[in-house]
């Protein structure tokens, strides 16, 4: 399994609706990504600058990766309008360099 992380940005005022979104995560959504390999999976947001701080761990691709699926087109077509994204809906995500890491 490796670590992965990368940064999202969250439109401004949107914070309250963006977690409620996510404590109602598809359940199909949540199957795909177990079954791609993700686990350990967690967002954070840093509220001064709405940058979405994403971990997880992956046994292949990443969470970033599933485009090509329909539930994720579906999903990111969903939290469009919350986010900074891409022409195809997919949020902007920028991998972070790890720098350190206590097993
Ligand atoms: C995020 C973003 C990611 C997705 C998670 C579940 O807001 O859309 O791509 O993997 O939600």
């Amino acid at each position: 399994m490796q670590r992965f992380a990368f940064k999202m940005k969250l439109k401004p005022g949107h914070e309250a609706e963006y977690k409620r979104r996510h404590d109602a995560i598809w359940p199909e959504l949540k199957q795909l990504l177990k079954e791609a390999g993700i686990s350990d999976y967690t967002i954070y947001l840093d509220e001064e600058t709405h940058t979405l701080f994403a971990v997880q761990k992956q046994s292949g691709a990443s969470s970033q990766d599933l485009g090509s699926t329909a539930i994720v087109q579906k999903w990111w077509a969903y939290m469009a309008d919350i986010m900074d994204t891409n022409p195809d809906n997919s949020p902007v995500s920028v991998p972070l360099k790890e720098v350190f890491h206590l097993e």
